[in-house]
């Protein structure tokens, strides 16, 4: 059998290469419907025989085949689905595998909108949900129920960077019957490959280190042929999926996938390593971080740190308003994974649709500031940094 070709050569080459004219980049189909060659060849893939139809119907265009190949390889699964963001590809994981009476079991500390949409839309259709603290799997053994079907995972989480067991809590909810879905957004396959770890399904904003660049909406899920195919009708039915464009941005993208998150961790545990000796910085959250609680654990299950950090800033959310005010090459601005350094204020922006009383047990607090680091050259963003906090 052939070697399986390394992770960066499968960024590069992964998908590629099957395009018409000898094209050597893989063409943007735009278009929105495809011709049949017969009445019995539409039939046939009406009735479920491989073939493009519809983009909205999974494989959607030769574009998003090979975004999808390209992302399946990367995070070692068989099938996957492209969709229009990362809350469209939650979405109908949910829907998919879940209905009315159903138990969901999710990480406690999330993005705002996987919150919202589990804690809000989700039990509109009476799914019950609990958010538990997942980094504690005594938690999640004792919040398991006889009706869970799902455990739900972010780790690193958003935007504490707390990180989660998923091998060990895979286990405990094959135990019980239920699957494990990762939302892989932060570490992303090359940091981290849950699937690899013990994971069923794997979600991932696009919109962040996928595209990359900070200039597309997009997700994906990625697990075994049985579930993905499980999830494709909701898919379509849902109509979440993801444009033409975005996917060959996207499957772009990922050719540098490994050489730019290379580079976001170095800078990050540059800058992390800045803010902990900082005066003005209460505390700093990057799991490379030897006094991150998880730190070895992420040490197991990841092959690096990432690019996104937080820290608390002395003199709470002030202080932490005139950091953010005075930063002059680094944007203040929600999403991540872009090129360049963003920052944000989770309480008052990407996680104030928590309430304030759960964002403060769970340490998001007004203090606590994101920073998406990105891959300028380090010495510029530390002394950015330096410049801002001189201000505080
Ligand atoms: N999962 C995680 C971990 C995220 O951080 C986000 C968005 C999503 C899913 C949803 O993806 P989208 O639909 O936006 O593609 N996170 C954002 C953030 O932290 N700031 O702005 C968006």
């Amino acid at each position: 059998m052939e070697r399986e070709k390394s992770f960066g050569t499968r960024c590069v080459h992964a998908g590629e290469g099957h395009n018409p004219f000898g094209a050597h980049a893989t063409p943007i189909y735009q278009t929105s419907t495809f011709v049949f060659e017969s009445a019995e060849q539409a039939a046939a893939i009406f009735s479920g025989q491989p073939g493009y139809r519809y983009i909205r119907s999974p494989p959607n265009t030769p574009t998003h085949a090979a975004f999808v190949e390209k992302i399946c390889s990367l995070e070692g699964g068989k099938a996957g689905l492209a969709f229009s963001s990362g809350m469209a590809a939650e979405t109908a994981l949910f829907l998919s595998l879940l209905e009315s009476g159903d138990h969901l079991l999710s990480t406690n500390i999330i993005y705002g909108g996987t919150y919202g949409l589990i804690s809000s839309l989700l039990t509109k259709f009476g799914i019950e949900v609990s958010f538990v603290d997942t980094t504690d799997q005594g938690q999640v053994k004792a919040n398991m129920r006889e009706n869970t079907r799902m455990v739900f995972l972010e780790t690193p989480a958003n935007p504490t960077m707390a990180v989660s067991d998923i091998g060990e809590i895979g286990r405990i909810a094959r135990e019980a019957g239920a699957i494990t879905a990762v939302d892989n957004t932060f570490a992303t396959p090359y940091f981290q490959q849950p699937l690899r770890l013990g994971a069923d399904v794997v979600v991932e904003s696009c919109t962040k280190y996928i595209g990359g660049h900070g200039d597309l909406l997009g997700g994906v899920a990625v697990g075994s042929n049985e579930l993905i195919q499980s999830m494709k009708r909701p898919a379509l039915l849902a109509g979440g999926t993801m444009g033409t464009h975005e996917a060959w941005l996207c499957l772009r993208g990922l050719k540098t996938l490994h050489l730019r998150m290379a580079r976001h961790a170095e800078n990050a545990m540059q800058l992390a390593l800045f803010l902990e000796s900082h005066p003005k910085v209460q505390k700093v959250n990057y799991p490379g971080l030897a006094c991150h609680p998880q730190h070895l654990l992420a040490g197991r299950q990841m092959s690096g740190w990432g690019g996104m950090l937080s820290f608390e800033i002395k003199g709470g959310v002030e202080a932490g308003r005139r950091l953010m005010n005075n930063l002059r090459l680094c944007s203040l601005a929600v999403s991540l994974g872009s090129v360049d350094t963003l920052v944000e204020h989770p309480s008052s922006m990407t996680h104030a649709v928590m309430p304030r009383e759960t964002r403060e047990r769970l340490g998001i607090s007004d203090g606590l500031v994101r920073v998406s680091v990105g891959i300028e050259d380090a010495e510029d963003v530390l002394a950015d940094f330096e410049r801002g906090l001189e201000m505080v």
